[in-house]
């Protein structure tokens, strides 16, 4: 019960149409481009209120095949419906769908993705794990944060930035932690769990796709799309974006088989990103080879990261078990993370 075959007997829900002139974007000012479009920063104007929104665009002229699997997308996010942690279809623009024009409109996530705020946060970030233990909870005076300079752990000095940061009405974490990654970690387990329970295979499951909200709450995006993209050979030959091979599990790579099985196993390599704060995965491997392959058959894995305790390791572990039966569901993975938290309290 694939994405693609649900999208098809789908229907499209015409009560979520926008009227273009309720629609505003500047296109000056571009959020960055996805795979078929450019992403921009907009306002929708609701029945009581205009909002900040994220508006896709198709590339001027788009051929058919590029809106069909867009519309796809639309059609899967429609039959997903709402939940806390999945980004908001707001609505589209169809009008010009003839001109090869589709506009997609989404929650505005302030934050951007979870990959570029891991990596643009580095230097924000109190390590507090040595060698996978938690060697100390408390962060919240300077002279702490001294002698850990002294104990020579790899601790990352906070940035004045940060500290003036933190907003004391608001109950809002700002720094970057394990707390704040653990917290994360649960949270796309949550609403992948909810994605599996309507048998929606996101099947590109990654940090770059993953939004986070003014709260740093996290939004999952773009899926129902991948799934279809990767039956047709055409997609690697003619996309310029390559295959997410990092993030595939083997029988995806092996016999382009996807299932919320495969899912978990992209989960633990996302969950390796977050650990690491946005390492590219199997940093040693430029591209993708026959013996790339092989040795994942052979056992190769990711590694410890550097900021995850050894019990973050074992269960992101789980999520790489060669067959996919023996993978934790996305539900066991979440209570496994709240256990975790509840330990490092
Ligand atoms: O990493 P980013 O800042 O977050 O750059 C990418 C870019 O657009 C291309 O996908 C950003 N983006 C996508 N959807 C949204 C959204 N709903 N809110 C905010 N930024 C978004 C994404």
């Amino acid at each position: 019960f694939s994405s693609d075959l649900l999208a098809q007997n789908q229907p499209y829900n015409y009560q979520l149409e926008i009227p273009q002139t309720q629609l505003k974007f500047d296109v000056k000012f571009p959020l960055g481009s996805g795979e078929y479009g450019i992403v921009y920063k907009g306002t929708l104007e609701k029945t009581n209120e205009t909002i900040s929104v994220a508006v896709k665009t198709t590339k001027p002229y788009s051929n058919a095949q590029c809106l069909r699997a867009l519309l796809k997308e639309v059609k899967v996010m429609m039959y997903v419906g709402q939940h806390p942690k999945i980004v908001k279809l707001e609505g589209c623009c169809t009008n010009n769908l003839r001109e090869g024009e589709l506009l997609i409109v989404t929650e505005y996530c302030e934050n951007g993705s979870l990959e570029r705020y891991l990596r643009s946060n580095r230097l924000n970030f109190l390590n507090c794990v040595q060698k996978g233990k938690i060697v100390t909870q408390n962060f919240d005076n300077n002279i702490m944060c001294e002698q850990l300079e002294e104990q020579d752990l790899r601790y990352i000095k906070i940035l004045p930035s940060l500290e003036t940061s933190i907003h004391p009405d608001k109950n809002v974490r700002s720094r970057l932690d394990i707390y704040q990654l653990i917290s994360w970690s649960i949270e796309i387990a949550d609403a992948m769990d909810y994605l599996a329970s309507k048998r929606v295979i996101h099947g590109d499951l990654s940090a770059r796709n993953v939004l986070l909200n003014a709260q740093l709450t996290v939004k999952l995006s773009d899926f129902g799309l991948a799934k279809k993209m990767y039956c047709y050979s055409q997609y690697t030959r003619n996309s310029q974006e390559p295959l997410p091979w990092r993030w595939l599990a083997l029988e995806s790579l092996k016999n382009l088989e996807f299932s919320t099985a495969s899912d978990v196993w992209s989960y633990g390599i996302l969950l390796w990103e977050i650990f690491t704060l946005g390492e590219q995965p199997y940093p040693g491997v430029s591209s993708m080879t026959n013996n790339f392959v092989i040795n994942l058959e052979q056992g190769l894995r990711p590694s410890i990261p550097p900021y995850a305790t050894s019990d973050c390791y074992n269960v992101m572990s789980t999520c790489w078990d060669e067959n996919p039966k023996q993978r934790p569901t996305f539900s066991r993975l979440r209570s496994s993370f709240i256990e975790i938290q509840d330990i490092c309290k």
